[in-house]
């Protein structure tokens, strides 16, 4: 298969790019380097030292004598290369990464806000209409997220996408029928990610593209059997208050000595996924497509739910790190409950990779080894979600 891999420099589009090409697809990949350039913003690196693209690819090659080919431009902005990409290449296959994936950041000033929305909605509607302007069939597979339900469920399992609703005709009868599940972002990150479903659902509909949306939970861990293979090819490793996702901050953060993180009681569950699965995931999905004129597929991608407290709980357990509730930055839910519905990749065959298997593996291996990479002053979460308590809000264009 030939696989277009778009967003292939970050942190799940990397190792997504290595999976599929070690498994022998003919993989390309895009990416404008705008994560590298917003660590350049906010003063900090990944943990991990990761290599210049040039340096990965070379490495993969000399190891696996696969070559993949590199384009950088911005799916957002240049849409004629989008589209004579997708005409010379003909993906099977496009893996949507490329969009602004961090909550903190979309929420920093108004100028966080309004990049976050025209990259991710510009680099989604551009790719789906390059697709119907190209004539070409192709599968697109998109990483959305669990953040698109929010994190609430009235006691009901999360379904995969759609909500069964029994509704009240104006004779009286009663009609079943399955609608999008009604989105409740908490940032204006998530914000576009259920934006997304609408234009998946619109292009599906309108132009019989096939669509599978994979709404992702918080991805942990670093290294999959690919990225392992070569310290040239380490994935990246967010640890900063911005980029940084929970469980792999307290990882560094047990490895470093620096107090856990809890956001407010720590009762905010969420889903997780370790970044292995996350690709055998990807891998599913794009070996199981929809058929043309089917509704888009939306798979729950997440394997595990977790209090942020029983989090932080369980690494103080494993490593002697200390707990530190620090007020919460974020406007969101002091506590919730989350079920989730993920029936549909067991039995596609996953196997999920537990915390209790990984997480000392990635405190030792990871957290540890490069802990003198990290800042201590880029730890603390400064993106404040309310203008109020934003007293000195960053102005900018
Ligand atoms: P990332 O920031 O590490 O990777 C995204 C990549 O896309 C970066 O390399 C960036 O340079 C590139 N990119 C962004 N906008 C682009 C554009 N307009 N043109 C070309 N390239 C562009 O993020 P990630 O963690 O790998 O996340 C990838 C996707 O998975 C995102 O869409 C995110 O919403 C989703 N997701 C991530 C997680 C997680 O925990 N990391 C969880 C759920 C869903
Ligand atoms: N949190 C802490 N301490 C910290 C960092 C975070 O308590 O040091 C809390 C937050 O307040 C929040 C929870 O942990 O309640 C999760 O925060 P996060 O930064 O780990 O995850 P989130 O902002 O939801 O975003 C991440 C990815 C995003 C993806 C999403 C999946 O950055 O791309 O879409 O996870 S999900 O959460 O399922 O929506």
């Amino acid at each position: 298969m030939r696989i277009l891999v778009l967003g292939g420099d970050g942190f799940c589009g990397w190792p997504t790019a290595l999976h599929m090409s070690d498994r022998g697809h003919d993989v390309a990949i895009v990416d404008n380097m705008s994560r590298r350039n917003i660590d350049n913003e906010l003063e900090v690196t990944s943990l991990t030292p990761i290599s210049p693209m040039g340096v990965r690819l070379a490495a993969w090659k000399q190891l696996t004598g696969n070559e993949i080919a590199y384009h950088r431009f911005d799916v957002a902005e240049h849409y004629h290369r989008l589209l004579s990409l997708l005409e010379e290449y003909r993906p099977d296959t496009v893996i949507h990464f490329a969009e602004q994936r961090a909550a903190p950041y979309s929420m920093k000033s108004s100028w966080h806000k309004r990049y976050t929305v025209k990259n991710n909605l510009n680099a989604t509607n551009n790719l789906l209409a390059a697709i119907v302007e190209s004539g070409q069939d192709m599968h697109v597979v998109h990483l959305g997220t669990m953040g698109v339900y929010g994190y609430g469920s009235a006691g009901m399992k999360i379904p995969e996408g759609y909500l069964r609703v029994m509704l009240e005709t104006d004779d009286g009868d009663v009609i079943e029928q399955e609608i999008l599940y009604p989105p409740n972002p908490g940032s204006i990150y998530h914000l576009t990610k259920t934006q997304d479903q609408l234009l998946f659902a619109y292009y599906a509909k309108n132009d019989g593209l096939r669509v599978t949306d994979l709404h992702q939970g918080i991805v942990w861990g670093t290294q999959t059997e690919q990225t392992k293979l070569d310290e040239r090819l380490i994935n990246r490793f967010d640890y900063d208050g911005d980029y940084g996702t929970v469980l792999n901050r307290f990882l560094m953060q047990a490895a470093v000595g620096y107090p856990l993180t809890v956001h407010g009681s720590g009762g905010q569950t969420r889903a997780f996924i370790h970044i292995q699965d996350t690709v055998r995931c990807i891998e599913m999905a794009v070996n199981t497509p929809p058929k043309s004129g089917e509704r888009v597929r939306i798979l729950n991608q997440m394997t595990e739910t977790h209090r942020v407290e029983d989090l932080a709980k369980l690494v103080s357990v494993l490593t002697g790190a200390e707990i530190d509730y620090a007020p919460n930055p974020r406007n969101e839910a002091a506590e919730n409950e989350l079920f989730v519905e993920n029936r549909q990749f067991l039995n596609l065959g996953l196997d999920p990779i537990t915390l209790e298997d990984g997480l000392m593996r990635e405190v030792t291996e990871v957290a540890q080894k490069y802990a003198d990479r990290c800042d201590f002053d880029k730890i603390p979460c400064r993106s404040l979600w309310r203008r109020a308590e934003q007293p000195n809000a960053t102005r900018a264009s």
